[in-house]
């Protein structure tokens, strides 16, 4: 991988910090570096970005992934396949209250991390 960019399973990762994006825009710019805001496709990979966000500190704060319903709401896609998800790390609360939540609100996926391993940490939020 290129300098600022870490590697995992033959893939490329950096975690980039900026003031506020929209989602299309945070896409918008990994696509000027050839690469796209990034889809998780098991448990595994999930560990090793959780690993990422908690080694850069961020907390309290949402980090885009590639994951919107945009296009057929309910149905969530990776934009970097097109693909259906399969896997996915909703956050559940109290067992009665789940992600995604915001229907035709909120139709891009954040990682909105808790300090805890195994705190399913996926939200939907506006794009
Ligand atoms: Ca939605």
């Amino acid at each position: 991988c290129s300098a600022g960019w870490e590697s995992y399973d033959d893939n490329c990762y950096s975690l980039i910090k900026t003031d506020a994006l929209t989602w299309m825009e945070a896409e918008g710019q990994c696509k000027e570096w050839g690469a796209h805001l990034v889809s998780i496709l098991s448990q595994n990979e999930m560990d090793f970005i959780h690993d990422l966000l908690v080694q850069n500190e961020v907390f309290n704060t949402g980090t885009y992934i590639g994951l919107t319903d945009t296009d057929e709401e309910g149905i969530w896609r990776w934009v970097d396949s097109g693909q259906k998800a399969i896997y996915s790390y909703w956050e559940v609360r109290q067992n009665t209250y789940s992600e995604p939540d915001g229907s035709f609100l909120e139709n891009c996926a954040v990682i909105l991390l808790s300090s805890l391993r195994g705190h399913r940490s996926w939200r939907d939020v506006p794009c």
